[in-house]
Order: C-alpha cells, then structure tokens, then sequence
C-alpha cells in the first residue's frame, strides 16, 4: 500500500499526533492538516494549516490528494453552534473539494455517539438506524450520510469508521467493550485505505474485545482483523471500579456519558 499523497486532518489531535508517524510508511508524501499549529513538516511531510470551515482552504488543500484520513473537527459533545461549523459545513467543504480534485477514497473518523443510545445489552450491526446520543453524533450522522451522497451521486468512496474509544489502554468498565488499541487503528486504516471496493461502508471502530456491543460481520469485505483485546486490562479496571450504579448512563448506554451532556452543561 502506498499512495502518492495521503492527507491526514485533524493532525494536532490526539489520534492525529499517533497517526502522523505511522501513516508515513503508506505514501510517498504525508500531508497533515489542522486549525492549530502542529510539528514543522520533516522528510516526505507538508503541514498546512486550514479551518475546515473555510471553503477555499479546503479547496487549495486537496489539490494532489489520493486519499484522505478525515479526523478534525470537534471531537467531543459542545453546543451545537460550535459543532456545526467545524464538523457539518467542514465535511461539506471536504467532500465537495474531494469531488472537485478527484481524491478517490476517504475514511472518515465517524464515532460509536452515532448509536450511543443504543443499550449495552444488545448487540448491533452497523446498518442500524442511527440513534445519535449528542450534538456531537449528530454531525457524526451527518458526515455517514455526506459520504453515503457523495458515493452515490459521484462515487466517490468513504469507509466510515465508529471509532470507541481509542486510548493506549482501557481505563474504565465501559471501555472494555469500546476500546481499539492504537495498533489495530492503524490495522483498520490501512484496511480501509487498501480494501478494492468499498462504496460506502462503515465499521465499528474496536479491538476483538470479549465483550463487544458491535457486530462488524456486514463490513468483511473491509479486510479488519483486530489482533488486540481490552481483556488483558479487564481485572485491573474492574478492579479500580467495583461497582457501577446499573442505571447510570455510562452502564446503561452504548455512548455512556455523552447520552446526558446538553446544552445545560454549557449555560
Ligand atoms: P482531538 O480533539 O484531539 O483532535 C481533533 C483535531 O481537529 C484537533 O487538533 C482540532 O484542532 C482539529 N479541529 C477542530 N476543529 C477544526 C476546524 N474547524 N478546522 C480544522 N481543524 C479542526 O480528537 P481526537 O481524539 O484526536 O479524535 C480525532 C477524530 O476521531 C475526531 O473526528 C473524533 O470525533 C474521532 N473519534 C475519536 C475517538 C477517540 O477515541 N479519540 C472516538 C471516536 C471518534
Ligand atoms: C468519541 O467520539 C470521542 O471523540 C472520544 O473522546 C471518546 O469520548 C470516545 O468517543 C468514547 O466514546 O469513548
């Protein structure tokens, strides 16, 4: 695997410092982007900084672009005018300036908050109906159906990805089922940025945790062979945390805690 140019966004987030070194290995030329200052550009590297709001940034930033990593924009849940423009008009500009440069592929950090309402005691497949739990996952809806349009309209192709929660190492109860290591991320981008079709697919975003709410069975042809498991961590965390009110939402929920965060808690 190895494109000419590859661009990641997001790049002075925390996934996207993670990514930066590890996607290099896949083009010839890795070119980051972000809102905020990010490390000056080493060998095979072009840093550009550009609000995804801005649409002719995002126009000047595709040019050249194969495939695009998409993980900027707001990442956890704010009032929805903040949302709105970084992850709704921002995916827009994106797309729109993919199709316009003729990228092919993108995949897109969608997130489990898309169907955090659902409970922890079903299992679901990707092709759910979403059931977003934030202003948050709402956008997150929103860029699925983005790049559902943009593949059907122009064929442009997107795997979105529900990502868990993406951390060094499980810390609470909740990220036993959720938590994808940093290794299988890069296993899953790479199979997304690899996989010959893909149309528009979308997959759960986790290790091979034993106990799991995702059912990824319907995205195969993406090629995901997670080879980490929260399990390792699972005494230690249970452990640290005994007992969990079952109806609390972080124990009741797929999304936790992000099912009550509101505008209330920005007043
Ligand atoms: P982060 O908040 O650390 O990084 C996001 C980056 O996007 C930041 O560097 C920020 O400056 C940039 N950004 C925000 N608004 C922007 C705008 N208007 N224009 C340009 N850049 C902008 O988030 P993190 O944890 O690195 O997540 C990366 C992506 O993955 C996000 O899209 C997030 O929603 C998604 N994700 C992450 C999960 C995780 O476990 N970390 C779980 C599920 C989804
Ligand atoms: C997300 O979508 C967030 O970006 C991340 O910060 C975590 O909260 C993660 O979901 C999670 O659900 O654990």
């Amino acid at each position: 695997l190895r494109f000419k140019r590859l661009l990641l966004t997001g790049a002075a987030g925390t996934l996207g410092r993670m990514l930066r070194p590890r996607m290099k290995r896949y083009c010839e030329t890795l070119r980051v982007s972000d809102l905020a200052a990010m490390d000056p550009a080493g060998e095979g590297e072009e840093v550009v900084v550009a609000p995804l709001e801005d649409e002719a940034a995002m126009y000047a930033l595709l040019e050249g672009v194969d495939a695009v990593l998409h993980f900027g924009g707001v990442s956890i849940e704010k009032p929805f005018g903040t949302v709105l423009p970084a992850n709704i008009v921002g995916a827009y500009n994106l797309y729109e300036a993919a199709r316009r440069r003729g990228t092919r592929r993108i995949v897109f950090a969608s997130s489990n908050h898309v169907t955090g309402f659902y409970g922890q005691g079903e299992t679901i497949p990707a092709h759910v109906v979403p059931r977003p739990d934030s202003y948050y996952g709402l956008s997150k809806a929103f860029g699925e159906n983005l790049a559902q349009f943009y593949f059907d309209r122009h064929g442009l192709e997107t795997v979105s990805i529900r990502i868990g929660s993406c951390l060094p190492e499980p810390q609470d109860r909740r990220h036993l089922s959720s938590w994808i290591s940093h290794d299988d991320m890069e296993r899953l981008l790479v199979a997304a940025l690899s996989a010959p079709v893909v149309g528009h697919s979308i997959v759960y975003g986790a290790s091979d945790n034993r106990t799991t709410w995702w059912d990824n069975s319907q995205g195969k042809h993406v090629g995901y062979r997670p080879q980490d498991s929260s399990e390792p961590w699972r005494a230690a965390v249970e452990a640290k945390q005994p007992h969990i009110d079952p109806s609390r939402p972080e124990a009741r929920y797929q999304g936790g805690a992000f099912v009550v965060l509101g505008p209330f808690a920005f007043a």
